[in-house]
């Protein structure tokens, strides 16, 4: 892969040529790029705790977000209490798919938070945009600079230190804007040892080091439209899983794209968008840093995705309605060779992921319609193709003899939610119906070994559709100086997906207790709730809080793996002249639903307390931050109902950071 490298050469250069600013000033600006239609929730991408967070850190602020963690790093998203299978994550609409088998690297672990602008999250059929789903879906929007700012520089520095992990951070990003030209750079580098725990122990295996860097160019074709080419490259080498029995040793991410843009001033289409992209990931596991290991086995893995993507929004009077064309194919293929401990000699070989083609083709229309001033009409659906093919299907016909080697399938999703808004009071109610097809894994896997119930999993081509029926509703308040929402969903899934334990077939890896196939219940249930209140207390003091409760059962009755036990946050934010303070508490009850067929065992409570202070000034033009916190004050020792195989999480961590805004 000699592309990788001429790619980080040109990257590298085409930054240091962007590298002095002045201050941003994007809110007085209509630009081209600031057409949005179809209302989207932006967020800044840092926490009111936190200001230099890791994606990770950002997106566990969101309460229908939790996480698989497998160490220190690349935490795996869980939307609505599911699975990475079940929800569509995408870079700006993109498909990326990880190459992992174990799922060390989902997506959000090839963006940095300074090249990103906001993280656009979708709950159920909604997030059907970008493809089919059942979770929802999680769009990372990249940083877009608009054209012709008053100032034609812009960026930020900001540089810190974690104490507990000795974690250190750059991250640089810059923008350039004239008349007819744009470009957006961003560099990011971090490392990081091991971290300790409660007990103040060190978590061996948990380090990590990753360098990302963006650059996106963009230039205007007319008054109405322009083109941009773009491209993220991401690396990350020597990451420790402390909860699985390997390691990462180098895992790379080349993410491009070239988009055209055409906005009308009038008529019914408003902006058409188009783009073409293709990215490439590899990664390449190391045990051998791991004594206890009798066998070692290389698990390298690779994707290949090549995708198109057109975007049009129409605009009348009371309607507004996107359309999007999603259109992509992906190669995954993962090996899996085993040595003796003297390495001398490959003693076995096979595909954990036997060269499967995953192509789908889908159309999604969504639509807004404003029918009075209280309120809003959304609706929409979806219909896609999805079609797979292993290459090497004898991998498949071990244990399913005979199975055909492609598979076609139907994806149709529908969706409607009403909105009302009366005085200070809102409601909402809506559902939803869809289709998924299994991932790569769960169709084609072959021996992926589970380290939390120790099993190895094989997948199964035959699998039906995966088919959610979903209710959703809400209600809120909110005046000047109080705030009070509370959300519920509740999924009914047919065919649920889940692992369960065949009779034959012994197994590979030799921590493992026996085999699993992929196989369909009858359905799952799913509900969610979440509580959200703020107030202000005083001009100056703040007060938020949040309260999530989810459950899940299989068709038995049987609890599901990784639904999060009641859960809480509650924070108080006080300003005084240049200076910031925030306090937090959070923590999770005792887990009482927990899932012992799945491989789980019970979670105890815990309550973390975190502090943290920031100050604002002045370094000649430069609007400079400085922030010290601190994250599990009293160094609690704990571990969560979603930490893979109970490794405690980060003790006492205190953190520092320091931004430059030019
Ligand atoms: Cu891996």
């Amino acid at each position: 892969m000699m592309r990788f490298n001429t790619l980080f050469i040109v990257l590298f250069v085409g930054l240091f040529s962007t590298a002095q600013n002045t201050e941003k000033k994007k809110d007085s600006i209509i630009a081209l790029d600031e057409v949005q239609l179809i209302t989207m929730i932006k967020k800044k991408i840092e926490t009111d705790m936190k200001m230099a967070v890791s994606v990770d850190e950002f997106l566990a602020s969101s309460d229908n977000i939790s996480f698989i963690k497998r160490g220190a790093f690349a935490w795996e998203p869980l939307l609505n209490n599911m699975s990475s299978e079940r929800s569509t994550i995408t870079i700006d609409g993109m498909h990326v798919f990880g190459a992992c088998t174990d799922k060390m690297d989902p997506i959000t672990s090839y963006v940095e938070s300074n090249n990103l602008d906001a993280i656009d999250i979708k709950s159920g059929q909604e997030g059907n945009m970008h493809g089919a789903t059942v979770a929802g879906s999680i769009d990372l929007k990249r940083k877009s600079t608009p054209f012709n700012l008053p100032k034609k520089w812009n960026g930020a520095y900001q540089t810190g230190f974690e104490f507990n992990n000795k974690q250190f951070f750059n991250l640089a990003n810059a923008s350039y804007s004239s008349d007819k030209f744009v470009a957006d750079g961003s560099l990011a580098y971090r490392k990081a040892e091991n971290y300790s725990d409660g007990n103040d122990d060190e978590v061996a295996h948990s380090q990590f080091t990753k360098f990302n860097a963006s650059l996106g160019l963009a230039y205007k074709t007319s008054d109405l439209s322009s083109v941009k080419v773009e491209a993220i490259y991401d690396e990350a080498k020597d990451v420790g899983y402390p909860a699985l029995p390997m390691d990462l040793w180098l895992s790379r991410a080349l993410i491009t794209s070239a988009t055209y843009k055409q906005l009308f001033e009038e008529g019914l289409v408003r902006a058409w968008d188009t783009k073409v992209y293709f990215n490439a990931i590899e990664h390449y596991m190391d045990d051998t840093t791991r004594p206890e290991n009798l066998v070692h086995m290389d698990m390298p893995g690779w994707s290949t995705t090549y995708g198109l993507l057109s975007n049009i929004n129409l605009q009348s009077n009371k309607l507004s309605s996107e359309i999007q064309l999603n259109a992509y194919n992906n190669l995954s293929t993962a090996e899996m060779r085993m040595y003796p401990q003297d390495r001398s000699e490959r003693t076995m070989f096979a595909y954990s992921w036997p060269a499967v083609t995953t192509t789908f083709a889908g159309l999604s229309i969504n639509n807004a319609w404003e029918i009075s001033d209280q309120s809003l009409l959304n609706f929409g659906g979806s219909l896609g193709v999805n079609y797979n093919h292993s290459k090497y299907v004898e991998f498949n016909w071990i244990f399913h003899p005979g199975t055909p080697q492609e598979k076609t399938r139907l994806l149709p999703s529908l969706h409607a939610g009403y909105e009302l808004n009366i005085n200070k009071f809102d409601f909402s109610v809506g559902g939803g119906y869809g289709h998924r097809a299994p991932s790569v894994s769960e169709g084609y896997g072959y021996y992926i070994y589970n380290s939390f119930d120790r099993y190895d999993y094989i997948g199964n081509p035959d699998l039906k559709n995966e088919i959610s029926y979903e209710g959703n509703a809400s209600a809120g308040f909110t005046d000047n100086k109080l705030s009070i929402q509370a959300k519920v969903n509740y999924f009914y899934i047919q065919n649920y997906i889940i692992g369960r334990i065949l009779s034959l077939g012994s197994p590979m890896n030799y921590q493992s207790v026996g085999v699993k196939g992929y196989t369909s219940l009858d359905y799952s249930t799913l509900f969610n709730f979440s509580l959200n209140g703020s107030y202000s207390i005083l001009n100056n003091l703040h007060w938020k809080g949040t309260l999530t409760y989810a459950r899940g059962q299989d068709d038995n009755g049987n609890n599901l793996p990784f639904i999060r036990p009641l859960s809480y946050q509650t924070a108080l934010h006080y300003k005084y002249n240049r200076f910031n303070f925030q306090t937090s508490i959070n923590g999770d009850l005792e887990q009482i639903n927990y899932s012992p067929e799945y491989g789980e065992d019970q979670t105890p409570q815990y309550t973390i307390w975190n502090l943290s202070a920031d100050y604002t000034f002045r370094i000649a033009a430069y609007r400079t931050v400085v922030q010290v916190g601190a994250e599990n004050i009293l160094n609690e020792y704990y571990s969560t109902y979603a930490d893979w195989g109970n490794i405690p999480r980060m003790g006492r961590n205190i953190f520092t950071s320091l931004k430059f805004n030019f």
